[in-house]
């Protein structure tokens, strides 16, 4: 009979010591982005990041998001990224090019660069349903991305170090071919 498969399970611890994060995070909505940022900043404090090691941008708006994001990654300083924004549907077709630019621009962002960048982007049909997540009935997403940023900056390093994952392979800035 075949041996019982015990596969390899690979995770990223949540301990943000000696890890470098930045976030961005939009002013439009900010009664909602500022409790999201304040609950990202306090998961990482708990798991123990330090001051020095986290650095905050702020952008107009969700739209601008990934832009910044982008450029933060390219300076090749942090571990993770945590876009922060919050898009409110009002009486017109903006709100569904804001969320899919958004969406669209931070995975670009994302897959282009290597470095993971947690979507913490609330799209709500009110303003209520955007409180609920802002650390009333629904939690507070800040708080789930601060957890998620740790995790997937730990998991990247591990799976760079045992090159086990094809992103092992990828270096961000882009390394010219050397020449023979
Ligand atoms: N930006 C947001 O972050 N949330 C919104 O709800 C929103 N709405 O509804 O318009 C919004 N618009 C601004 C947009 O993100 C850009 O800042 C703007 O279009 C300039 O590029």
């Amino acid at each position: 009979m075949a041996e019982k498969l015990q596969p390899t399970s690979i995770n990223g611890e949540l301990t943000a010591v000696g890890l470098r994060f930045g976030i961005v995070v939009s002013r439009f909505n900010s009664f909602i982005t500022d409790r999201l940022l304040a609950a990202a900043v306090d998961a990482l404090n708990r798991a123990g990041a330090k001051s020095e090691n986290v650095d905050i941008v702020h952008v107009p708006g969700a739209f601008e998001l990934p832009l910044a994001a982008k450029k933060l990654a390219a300076t090749g300083r942090y571990d993770a990224l945590i876009a922060i924004g919050c898009v409110l549907r009002g009486e017109t077709t903006h709100y569904d090019y804001v969320c899919s630019e958004t969406a669209r621009g931070l995975q670009l962002a994302q897959m282009d660069t290597g470095l993971p960048i947690i979507f913490c982007v609330l799209t709500c049909d009110t303003l209520e349903q955007a409180i609920d997540r802002a650390g009333l009935k629904g939690g507070n997403k800040g708080f789930e991305a601060g957890l998620a940023a740790i995790e997937m900056a730990q998991l990247s390093r591990k799976l760079i170090a045992g090159k086990s994952a094809a992103a092992a392979t990828k270096t961000f800035p882009p390394q010219k071919a050397r020449r023979k």
